[in-house]
């Protein structure tokens, strides 16, 4: 990148970066985002009526094009370049004499500190967290294309060391094979097998027994002469299945290799009880999805419980064991249930065996907060109990130690450390949403907003628990790395300034094999293509058509349509600010050709702010209203707060799509974003916001189409040329909606999840234990952050909450 600002400045360009930083400095904004870099240099471009080949090819365009953030300060501009994925430069310009120089991350977070006024050099350093050193034993990706496969990685380096060094690792193999038990039950081998030599000479005879057998005969009547050759159940549930297990350790023990490791690790039987942690929000199976932080993510979960369980108990009867696997969704309990079975200790999960939600009740400091629901945002003086209590119980619910504790969201990933810690269990993080990339400089401001947000509790309970985590699965590639243009969530924790209470540098290691993405499922029972017309019931369709076009309940609906055959535009979200319902209004209002082709249907939150107990939902309520109004958009909107149960919204989605309807998502960024996948499946050609998952889902103008929410005339425009050309070329309506109905089946299914992450939680589970890595340092520092750093934030909030009243 010095060269490309080298080149400015030896190719003449120098006058027009010089007019650039003018037109910059001239403005307000000391701190300016890529967004507002690229509309700034647009500007520019038109009033120097510049050619499209200076915008897109000079040096200066191609520095704009990488320079993600532009910080200025004096006569100075300090460039803040991403020329790539994971790689971040820093340079100063000083403009009076063209010169520039580097500047270290260190000094960096000092320029965001003295941006903000905060920088008092004179009043001692601040604290510096920095992970780095404990990473530094760990095996590395290399190659940012590999972020995100680490399972994959973990395997292969595995399996060299096992080539390199086969004695220790077969060691560690041996002893690993041995530790495998369920309630007491010895599994795999027992002590007649008492080295790895004898391993090795024991699977021989093994496999010269079964050799002459029936391939398809059951475990069980063959299992006491596996047993006096030393080998207990866990390696199949027939001839054929023990067979090609120990033939695949066999070949792994002579010519190592990273798939035959992956798929011997893989049919290991070492998962059987499994807990999910999502502790805020209303978690529930009715009656709850809409209401403020309760999304997705509860969705996400109850499919995953699902889907695992599943899963599991294939695994279980391929490994010959008769076994019922379990699986706990831990969450809090709240007393005051407002019309959900949020107070109830235990409920199955629908359509399972043994999978089901655990609810523990906050102790019960202020009932105000304790007994009802409370934000995610206020969550955090009690989780450490919550964790105490939820010990205890999980133990007594599972009688024994869970295998895999898999953390959700902030709140959850913390309670999953603290579990983990305590019961020594393998930790896997899931993120949803990290806050810190979905409101803007909310690091960098944080004591302005502390008050309704506690930023400062909620990132470093980030930091402990992404570093804690044994692994981690992201449902976007771009969640861990960004795309070329954006920073990605996680990336997002490596070098930032917490001012006046510490600097993050190294916050976390991206290249660490502990991140892996895999993508959520939809849930198949509930949405699926509308042309499946067998599947769905006519009575049920009546009743929510009239529901979406002509119910008039005032407490539920607004807005009557005045042409309601015109097609629909659809959207469904909570109500948050970060959703932008509101955008969605507010283009549809801007662009009165749109409101001549369609209507608009919302289906979000509630309908009046003293129904709302959130104040961003207050919030955007008023606006709906306000736009509604200031749009005239009487008889061309409806907006309905309901509550839906899955096979209304999934149905929903099918009558939009009936209607050859579309689905808009129009969000400020979106982390994921299931209401695609869902949209999508029903065969809904999709706008989503271009801003996050939306991006890596939809493939544009193939099976969706992307849409900048920033640009709001645009966004309006876009949605305008697709429905406008629907009216001389139908199909394409069709065909669009089919390309979206293959890439859900194709890519997005809870059954590749789920096989994948289990095959992740062995893989990591042998990789802790057989590494020479010694995570106990590491595990050290971050407990001291906990005690030392976040627990007195917390207290002080608690007294907060206290005297509440
Ligand atoms: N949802 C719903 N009713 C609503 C809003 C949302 O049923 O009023 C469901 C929606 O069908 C989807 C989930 O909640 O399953 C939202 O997930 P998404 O990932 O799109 O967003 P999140 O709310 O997690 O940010
Ligand atoms: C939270 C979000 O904000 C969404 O983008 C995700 O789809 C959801 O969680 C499930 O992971």
């Amino acid at each position: 990148m010095s060269n490309l600002i080298q080149s400015i400045i030896d190719n003449g360009e120098q006058v027009d970066l010089r007019a650039f930083a003018n037109k910059l400095r001239r403005q307000e904004n000391r701190y300016l985002l890529r967004n507002d870099i690229q509309t700034a240099f647009e500007e520019y471009c038109n009033q120097q009526e510049k050619p499209e080949d200076f915008r897109q090819q000079s040096a200066l365009g191609q520095l704009i094009h990488y320079t993600q953030e532009i910080i200025l300060e004096g006569e100075d501009l300090n460039l803040i370049i991403r020329p790539q994925i994971v790689t971040r430069e820093t340079f100063r310009l000083h403009m009076e004499t063209l010169t520039f120089e580097p500047v270290t991350d260190r000094e960096l977070l000092a320029l965001r500190d003295r941006l903000t006024d905060h920088y008092h050099p004179n009043e001692g350093r601040l604290l510096e967290l920095d992970f780095g050193p404990f990473y530094d034993y760990s095996p590395q990706i290399r190659d940012p294309k590999n972020i995100g496969k680490g399972g994959q990685f973990l395997s292969r380096y595995l399996s060299s060391q096992l080539f390199q060094s086969p004695q220790e690792w077969l060691e560690s193999l041996f002893n690993f094979l041995r530790l495998h038990k369920i309630d007491n039950q010895q599994l795999l081998i027992n002590e007649r097998i008492r080295t790895r030599q004898q391993l090795s000479e024991r699977i021989k005879q093994a496999l010269s027994f079964l050799g002459g057998r029936p391939a398809e005969q059951p475990f069980s009547e063959f299992k006491f002469d596996l047993q006096n050759l030393g080998f207990e159940p866990g390696w199949g549930n027939t001839v054929r299945r023990v067979q090609e297990t120990l033939e695949i350790l066999d070949h792994l023990i002579d010519s190592p290799d990273h798939q035959a490791l992956e798929e011997f690790i893989s049919r290991i039987p070492m998962i059987f009880k499994i807990v999910l942690v999502s502790p805020h929000g209303w978690f529930g199976q009715e009656n709850v999805l809409g209401r403020p932080d309760t999304g997705g993510q509860v969705v996400y979960v109850l499919d995953q419980a699902k889907s695992l369980e599943q899963q599991l108990q294939e695994d279980i009867h391929l490994a010959g064991l008769d076994y019922k696997p379990k699986v706990i969704i831990l969450t809090r309990l709240i007393p005051n249930n407002d019309g959900t079975r949020s107070n109830e200790r235990l409920e199955k999960v629908h359509a399972t065996d043994n999978a089901w939600i655990l609810r523990v009740p906050f102790r019960e400091f202020n009932p105000r907060y304790s007994q009802s629901w409370m934000s995610r945002f206020e969550i955090w003086p009690y989780l450490e109990t919550f964790a105490i209590d939820a010990e205890r119980e999980l133990l007594s619910e599972f009688l024994g130690v869970p295998d895999l504790i898999v953390g959700n969201y902030s709140d959850g990933n913390l309670v999953a450390f603290l579990l983990a810690r305590s019961l020594g269990v393998t930790q896997c993080n899931i993120a949803h949403a990290l806050e810190k990339s979905k409101y803007l400089f909310s690091n960098l401001y944080w004591q302005e907003s502390e008050d309704n947000y506690h930023f400062s509790l909620q990132f470093t309970a980030d930091l402990i628990a992404m570093n804690a985590a044994n692994f981690i699965i992201s449902s976007t590639y771009q969640e861990i790395v960004g795309t070329t243009e954006s920073t990605g969530q996680y990336e997002s924790y490596d070098c930032f300034t917490m001012p006046d209470l510490y600097h993050v540098l190294d916050g976390i290691d991206l290249f660490n094999p502990k991140f892996n993405v895999v993508p959520p499922g939809v849930n198949e029972n509930f949405y699926f293509p509308h042309t499946a017309t067998e599947r769905r019931l006519p009575s049920e369709t009546e009743r929510l058509e009239q529901l979406l076009f002509s119910e008039t309940d005032p407490l539920h609906v607004l807005g009557s349509l005045k042409e309601p055959q015109k097609r629909p535009l659809f959207t469904m979200a909570r109500l948050d600010r970060i959703k932008n319902i509101t955008g969605l209004v507010e283009c549809f209002g801007r662009c009165p050709e749109l409101q001549e082709h369609c209507n608009l249907i919302v289906i979000a939150g509630k309908l009046r702010t003293e129904d709302s107990q959130d104040y961003e939902e207050a919030d955007e309520i008023q606006k709906m209203y306000h736009l509604i109004d200031q749009y005239d958009l009487h008889g061309k909107i409806r907006w309905l707060g309901v509550r839906l149960s899955k096979d209304d919204s999934g149905e929903i989605y099918r009558i939009i799509a009936d209607r050859q309807g579309i689905f808009v998502q129009p969000a400020l960024f979106e982390a994921f974003g299931l209401t695609i996948l869902e949209a999508m499946i029903s065969g809904l050609p999709v706008f989503g916001t271009c801003f996050g998952g939306p991006l890596e889902i939809i493939q544009d103008k193939v099976n969706g189409f992307y849409i900048n929410p920033t640009h709001v005339e645009e966004m309006g425009q876009l949605m305008l040329d697709f429905v406008s050309k629907l009216d001389h070329y139908p199909e394409q309506w069709q065909e669009i909606s089919k390309r979206a109905i293959e890439r859900v089946y194709s890519s997005y299914t809870w059954k590749i999840h789920t096989s994948r992450l289990l095959r992740l939680a062995k893989t990591y589970g042998f990789w802790n234990y057989s590494s020479q890595e010694n995570r106990e340092d590491l595990l050290r520092y971050l407990e001291s952050l906990f005690y030392l750093l976040y627990k007195p934030r917390a207290k002080a909030l608690l007294d907060k909450h206290m005297q509440a009243g």
